[in-house]
């Protein structure tokens, strides 16, 4: 093993209980629960992980949590580095992976220019260093990164245009609150922490409304659900808005005092009468105006939106236009989305994107169609698993496979990407190593600290980047390649530090919920910042998805057993069913079991199929990522768009099915 340039040996102190010796550590999965976990551990082995009953964890352990054990020591670790050798790999030490990677990116710095080095990563972990100081050396150099849009890129530019930035109601506000509408998201499923707090409200004599396009399971537990056309939320939204104008229910005081272009608004809702919205969105006028008669009376209330509504055209649209109903109605920043922008918390600093900045940025849509024709010579890939979970995910195999392009996969897990990489590096599990895991959500920041020995050969990201530092950029390593708690002074100052290091855990100062960080300084109904980038300046959300009549919207989303494309190697691959609507079954002569093959102008794939109540016509549902039976992932279908926005479209994706007859 070669010598690391920082030995993190800080430890975990383990505590005392009935059940056997713990430490407490913070789960830094992309989640909006960012739950502290208990590990006991016994003889240097993690044996048990649950949810600690502590604020905002309350004893619950999520079927991932209670997995984790088997997934830390899962045959499907990465323990050594590997190299290709034909169509297998070949383990070999570290000393020469490391050669072998820097060389090579030498190479291609020297020969092609860093733009043809492609930074590829995600969330995989949402640790500061892990993730965050590790861009310190891809900025450095000037490679090509992607935008990050694949997530929650369209409803983020949104809130920001309107509001300034993304921030709402924090979770110990929620208990405040009257009624929540829960608008185009899971958490029964994607936050299942979130979804208690929320649960509460309807335990305390207030209100649950979902709006979905199915009967999700958070719609099955609300007080009502509401059923929506797919990409019709945005004209319900206009309507509801309309609605508050015109029987006189907005709060002309606060709209006067903390709202930028009412009157252009006013114009702007015009056509959203009852009848159109019914229309649009197949939503009933009474339940239209039901809706609106429970936001009125039911002050404070908040809409929490969610990520699968705006994966899709027009997406940054539809959340501009839901998240303006309550600031009608008087309540400041009455939303929930994501709440990292509230954190003072100084994330450029910690990626040196305050010095320096990447030269080439692409889409992470269009990563596969970019990849399959070879632009890039090398791409280093971590905390993410692209060939599964980006959309067009073929081209992107076939980019991986080219000859000519140059694959490093530093993983935990054996995942797509990296069984198809010509160098795979080891990565330990977050309880293997040192942290500063944030959350947005709530506002608790914790200090992870290793509770067992990196597993194998496996080296941290952010010491594998300080390698790469010190050999192609040796007189600028010192810059680059801080200390780790360096790094975390850079995030969060050196008072909150001390008190981090001496309590494991800190709540982080948010930023006012009565301010917004806008040109005019107001909640912009007509966004001055949208004018200025040639975006329409009022919220101006297509009527509907748009689709040809022989064409279904395939949706996907959470599923509990699984993060994305992680645990299956503890629940096994993620399951190969459609959900049909009865209505299209009928019109298809399709019956449960039945296989049929699934196609788009990206390709095909074969599905069973499952009779689903909860759809409406003209809408599929699979679990995000699903497989299929021809062996493949859902993502060669899905949509490569990008959303004026900037973001994906993944739940626009439209397919025609019909069922395959054997002979
Ligand atoms: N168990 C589990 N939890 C997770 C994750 C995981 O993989 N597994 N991943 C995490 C991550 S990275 C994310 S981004 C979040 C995602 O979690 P959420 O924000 O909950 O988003 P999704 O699960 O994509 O979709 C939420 C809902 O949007 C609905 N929807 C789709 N299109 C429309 C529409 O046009 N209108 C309306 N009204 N509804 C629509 C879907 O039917 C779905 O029920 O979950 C996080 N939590
Ligand atoms: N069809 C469809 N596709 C989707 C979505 C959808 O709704 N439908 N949702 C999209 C969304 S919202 C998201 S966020 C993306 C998620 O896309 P990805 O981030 O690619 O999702 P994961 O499968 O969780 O991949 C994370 C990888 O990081 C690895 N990993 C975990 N911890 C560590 C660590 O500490 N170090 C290292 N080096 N590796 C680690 C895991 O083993 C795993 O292979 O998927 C997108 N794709
Ligand atoms: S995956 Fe989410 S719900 Fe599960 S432990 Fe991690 S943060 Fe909590
Ligand atoms: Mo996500």
């Amino acid at each position: 093993m070669f010598n690391l340039l920082i030995a993190i040996d800080d430890w975990l102190i383990l505590m005392n209980s009935t059940e056997g010796k713990y430490a407490l550590l913070s789960c830094p999965r992309d989640c909006y629960d960012t739950c502290r976990l208990r590990a006991y551990v016994e003889g240097g082995k993690v044996v048990r992980v649950i949810g600690d009953d502590g604020e905002y964890t309350y004893g619950l352990t999520c079927p991932r949590a209670a997995k984790d054990v088997e997934r830390i020591y899962s045959p499907a670790r990465v323990l050594y580095p590997h190299i290709k050798a034909g169509k297998s790999f070949k383990r070999i030490d570290w000393e020469s992976a490391l050669n072998v990677l820097t060389s090579k990116l030498r190479y291609v710095l020297d020969n092609y220019g860093p733009q043809h080095v492609l930074f590829l990563e995600f969330a995989g972990n949402r640790g500061i260093l892990t993730r965050n100081a590790c861009r310190r050396l891809w900025n450095f150099l000037g490679v090509t990164k992607t935008d990050g849009s694949i997530c929650d890129r369209n409803g983020e530019r949104a809130l920001r245009l309107t509001y300034g930035s993304t921030y709402g109601i924090f979770p110990s506000d929620i208990k405040g609150l009257k009624m929540g509408v829960i608008w185009g998201f899971n958490p029964a499923v994607s936050a299942m922490h979130l979804w208690k707090v929320l649960h509460d409200i309807k335990d305390m004599g207030g209100y649950l409304i979902t709006i979905d396009v199915r009967y999700s399971e958070t719609a099955k537990s609300s007080t009502s659900f509401i059923k929506v056309k797919p990409g019709s939320d945005g004209a319900l939204a206009l309507g509801l808005a309309k609605y508050f104008i015109e029987h006189e229910y907005v709060d002309e005081e606060f709209i006067k005092i903390h709202t930028y272009g009412f009157d252009a608004l006013k114009d702007n809702v015009a056509k959203y009468t009852l009848d159109y919205v019914e229309a649009v969105t197949g939503v009933s006028k009474m339940t239209i105006t039901e809706l609106a008669e429970a936001m009125i009376t039911n002050k404070p209330f908040s809409i929490f939106v969610g990520y699968g509504i705006q994966r899709r055209h027009g997406g940054g649209e539809i959340v501009r236009a839901i998240s303006l109903l309550p600031a009608l109605l008087g309540i400041h920043r009455g939303f929930y989305y994501s709440n990292s922008d509230g954190l003072c918390m100084n994330f450029k600093a910690v990626e040196g994107a305050d010095r320096w900045r990447a030269m080439n940025v692409v889409s992470m849509e269009k990563v596969g169609e970019i990849i399959s024709k070879g632009y890039f010579k090398l791409v280093y890939v971590h905390l993410c698993n692209p060939v599964a979970t980006l959309p067009n995910s073929s081209r992107i195999v076939e980019g991986f496979e080219r000859n000519d392009v140059f694959v490093v996969v530093h993983e935990t897990h054996w995942s797509d990407t990296a069984k198809i990489a010509d160098l795979v590096i080891p990565a330990p599990t977050f309880y293997e190593k040192l942290d500063l895991v944030y959350s947005y959500t709530h506002n608790i920041i914790y200090l992870n600290k290793p509770v067992i020995e990196p597993l194998g050969e496996s080296v941290g990201e952010y010491q594998i980047m300080c390698e790469i530092a010190k050999n192609v950029a040796p007189n600028n390593y010192r810059e680059i390649c801080l200390d780790p708690y360096e790094i975390f002074e850079l995030a969060i100052g050196r008072n909150n530090l001390e008190k981090l290091i001496t309590d494991n855990s800190l709540e982080i100062v948010t930023k006012p919920r009565n301010v917004y960080q806008t040109y005019t300084g107001k909640i912009e109904f007509y966004s001055t910042q949208a004018e200025e980038e040639g975006l329409p300046p009022l919220p101006s959300p297509p009527d509907i998805d748009e689709v040809n009549p022989d064409e279904l919207i395939l949706i996907s989303s959470a599923h509990p057993h699984y993060t994305h494309t992680q645990f299956e190697d503890v629940y096994g691959p993620k399951p190969t069913t459609i959900h049909v609507s009865p209505k299209d079954a009928e019109k298809l002569g399709l019956r449960n079991g039945d296989v049929v093959e699934i196609r788009n102008e990206k390709g095909f794939a074969y599905m069973t199929v499952r009779i689903d109540e909860s759809l409406n016509e003209g809408v599929l549902w699979t679990p995000r990522q699903s497989y299929t039976l021809d062996g493949k992932r859902i993502n060669v279908l899905i949509s490569d768009d990008v959303d004026t926005y900037g973001g994906s479209t993944l739940n626009s994706t439209r397919v025609r099915i019909k069922k395959l007859s054997f002979h």
